[in-house]
């Protein structure tokens, strides 16, 4: 199995860095399963919910005065195809959650136009996961997700929330929209867990 695609830009990658099953591909797919919702910054809001029902808001001008990242990371969709080395630039998780007073466990990442996926809390901390604007050195796209979406290249991309507008946080896990139809809960691409039982 080629490893590497021929036409693939910059320094080849070992096979060590493709997961169990994956194929490299330049290609930026869009994997959406309904529209794509149009939100304009002044109506965006991102809203971190706990489970004591407290609420923090965050306006587009706020989240842009908060200290952005600037990441590069490999993608891998369950669909099969990684895509090596995207940089994206927005806030840390961690910033975001620095001040949210919670005993939670789970969070359910929920997305203008309805999408949810879950994942464990302590998955979007400690540098691993952001609530990401931009893309290759420009403003995501609606189509990839913009105005902002969660990345958390960890993980299959499907827990990486397009449209994101926000997080509800909870003791008890809940599955959400692809987790229900029978994909894996947690979903790393290195265990290959991409349904239910794997
Ligand atoms: N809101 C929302 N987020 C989503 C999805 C979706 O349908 N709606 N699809 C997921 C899936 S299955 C994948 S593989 C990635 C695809 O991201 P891309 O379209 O930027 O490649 O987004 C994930 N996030
Ligand atoms: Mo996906």
């Amino acid at each position: 199995m080629a490893i590497v695609s021929p036409g693939f830009r910059g320094r080849p990658r070992p096979a060590a860095d493709l997961p169990p099953g994956q194929y490299p591909t330049e290609d930026f797919p869009v994997l959406s399963a309904g529209p794509t919702p149009r939100v304009t910054h002044d109506r965006w809001e991102f809203t971190i919910t706990t489970e004591t029902g407290a609420k923090h808001h965050w306006s587009w001008r706020e989240v842009m005065a908060l200290p952005a990242e600037t990441v590069t990371v490999d993608l891998h969709c369950v669909t099969r195809w990684s895509k090596f080395g995207t940089t994206w630039q927005g806030v840390s998780l961690d910033t975001l959650l620095a001040d949210v007073d919670t005993a939670a466990d789970y969070a359910v990442a929920h997305s203008y136009g309805g999408y949810t996926t879950n994942l464990p809390l302590e998955d979007l901390l400690d540098g691993q996961a952001w609530l990401a604007y931009r893309y290759d050195g420009d403003d995501l796209t609606p189509e990839h997700g913009g105005p902002a979406r969660l990345l958390v290249p960890h993980l299959y991309l499907w827990k990486s929330a397009k449209w994101v507008r926000g997080l509800r946080l909870g003791l008890e896990d809940e599955p959400g929209f692809w987790e229900t139809l029978g994909y894996h809960d947690y979903g790393d691409p290195w265990r290959e867990q991409r349904y239910q039982g794997d």
